[in-house]
């Protein structure tokens, strides 16, 4: 029997996520706080390559902060920009912004130098069904943009 492993919708997201890469500045991966090492996908860090990167452990209200510590300083040393953040309360999601800020320092302060007043910067959110995307996409807008739910595939596409 052939068994169907890699689910089309998987080669798809993969298809999209590369496409999507190009028009970005940086990447704003999410995991899960409370599944520090499982919760990311295998495949990202070959599909991100060099493009700047914050990894971000959401839901680190759930979390045990002993064990996030842990794993905080595992990635770090790994040479990672790391931040834990609890999107359904905002907790976090400022350190986030500054931590995109100073990864892309050198590009804002380069088209300063050329004369332009603002930069704007681009950054794709992803992770795994559930992490909690929308939600953190959502306080980051100051805003319900996206839809949130407490089941996964509640964000069925692109959004
Ligand atoms: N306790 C806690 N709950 C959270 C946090 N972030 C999100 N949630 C909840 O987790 C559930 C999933 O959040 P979503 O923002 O819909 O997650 P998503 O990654 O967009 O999910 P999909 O679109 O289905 O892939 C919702 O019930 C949120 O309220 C957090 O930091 N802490
Ligand atoms: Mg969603």
């Amino acid at each position: 029997m052939n068994v169907q492993w890699y689910p089309g919708h998987m080669a798809k997201a993969k298809r999209t996520l590369e496409e999507n890469l190009k028009l970005v500045n940086i990447v704003i991966e999410l995991c899960d706080a409370r599944l520090p090492y499982s919760s990311r996908n295998p495949a990202i860090d070959s599909i991100i390559g060099k493009k700047p990167r914050v990894l971000v452990f959401n839901k680190a209200d759930l979390a045990d902060q002993t064990q996030s510590d842990y794993w905080m300083d595992y990635y770090k040393k790994q040479g990672f920009t790391v931040v834990f953040t609890d999107a359904k309360q905002g907790d976090g999601v400022k350190k986030v912004i500054a931590a995109v800020k100073k990864a892309m320092e050198e590009k804002v302060s380069r088209s300063l130098e050329r004369g332009r007043i603002a930069t704007a910067l681009y950054a794709m959110v992803v992770g795994i069904p559930n992490v909690g995307k929308s939600s953190f996409v959502n306080k980051v807008a100051g805003k319900a943009a996206a839809r949130t739910g407490d089941k996964p595939g509640v964000t069925g596409d692109k959004q």
